[in-house]
């Protein structure tokens, strides 16, 4: 067999062997590449007569042309044959159901879904929002607020008091958010204008009571803020949150030790069976406390009490969610249950604001 039949035939039969695309650039960098098989047979065309060059350099350059457009055919087999292997790996059946990611999966809990909504109602009526800790000084939970030494007040609150520290003073979880406005007021020259949202704790357990809670409490100051701002501010925030265009309201006289005069607030309401509906109806649900806010508070947190006067507000957040979400068992809230949770939570991306729709 001639050079050029053998060369042929070992390339020809390397190119079919050849399982993929890098093999067979491979195969035609050994054949056709500058150091190629065939091309050394070109490289002694120089060396040759001239007719012998003109039967040889036909001839090679045929072997040339075949070996190349075998490579070419080969390349085509080999990549619809990756084509195909790619598309079959990567089937998809449009049937099966859609597998939610985290994001979708996830749910905000009730009670965090209705401190956006509060935080959205009363961030457009120009609150902000502070936040102190949970653990706070007796100082802050009750003397500052006007509860006296020794006053059966300070029981009533069923306090979780911690060990005495340095000094004899106990630390304690603070039994309403009120000392986040105690602190705002000693960092904070009037106008203040702040809602206080957070945890609060009471020694309390029962079906409507829960040792861990949750409230909202506001807090105004200003030289010239009176009770009519007060029922503004609560009536706007009302008919806001139960999505609802008028609430009639009813004002208890009540006590606080931290407001004078103080009183708690009723909405009107129908009671259809279980169900609750705000905006309507002639029955009365005690929904919140509030008051002007007291002289010695004011004096006791650097406010001078001639010149500054205002409102507080406090609400319970679980029992607004319950009202709202129609929830009947208070413990559900803190039992972690992901069927509860899928049930009465929140889709994370529907965050509620008053453009938008609060609860969507
Ligand atoms: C400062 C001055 C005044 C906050 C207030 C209430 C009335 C109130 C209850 C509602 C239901 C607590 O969760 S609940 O049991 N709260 O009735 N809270 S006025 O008054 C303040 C707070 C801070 C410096």
């Amino acid at each position: 067999m001639t050079d050029i039949a053998e060369l042929e035939t070992q390339t020809l039969a390397a190119i079919a062997a050849a399982a993929d695309e890098a093999a067979l650039e491979a195969v035609r960098v050994g054949a056709l590449g500058k150091k190629g098989g065939i091309s050394a047979l070109l490289s002694t065309l120089g060396k040759m007569s001239p007719d012998e060059r003109k039967t040889e350099g036909a001839k090679i350059n045929a072997l040339k042309d075949r070996a190349a457009e075998a490579i070419a055919a080969r390349r085509d087999v080999l990549q619809a044959q990756a084509l195909e292997k790619r598309l079959s790996a990567e089937t998809l059946d449009v049937t099966l159901p859609v597998q939610e990611t985290g994001q979708e999966l996830g749910r905000i809990h009730p009670i965090s879904q209705v401190m956006d909504e509060l935080t959205a109602i009363f961030a457009d009526m120009g609150f902000s929002v502070a936040e102190g800790p949970d653990i706070e000084s007796d100082d802050y939970n009750f003397t500052k607020l006007n509860f006296p030494e020794g006053h059966p007040a300070r029981e009533m609150h069923d306090t979780f008091f911690f060990a005495p520290g340095e000094g004899g003073k106990r630390k304690l979880l603070r039994t309403h958010t009120s000392p986040v406005q105690v602190r705002t007021m000693l960092s904070k020259a009037p106008p203040i204008r702040v809602i206080c949202p957070g945890r609060t704790y009471r020694c309390d357990s029962d079906q409507t009571h829960t040792p861990m809670f949750h409230q909202v409490e506001g807090l105004v100051i200003d030289e010239t803020t009176h009770m009519g701002h007060l029922k503004w501010a609560l009536e706007e925030f009302l008919k806001s949150f139960f999505e609802v265009t008028s609430v009639k309201m009813r004002f208890r006289p009540s006590f606080f030790p931290f407001t004078e005069p103080s009183a708690e607030v009723d909405v009107q309401c129908r009671r259809q069976g279980g169900d609750i509906r705000f905006g309507e109806g002639e029955d009365w649900m005690e929904i919140l406390g509030c008051g002007m806010v007291h002289p010695n508070v004011l004096r006791n947190c650097g406010l001078d009490p001639d010149k500054y006067q205002g409102f507080a507000f406090g609400v319970g957040i679980d029992r607004l969610a319950m009202l709202k979400y129609g929830m009947s068992d208070l413990r559900a809230f803190f039992e972690a249950d992901v069927r509860w949770l899928t049930h009465y939570g929140f889709r994370p991306l529907d965050f509620p604001t008053l453009a938008g729709g609060l609860s969507g």
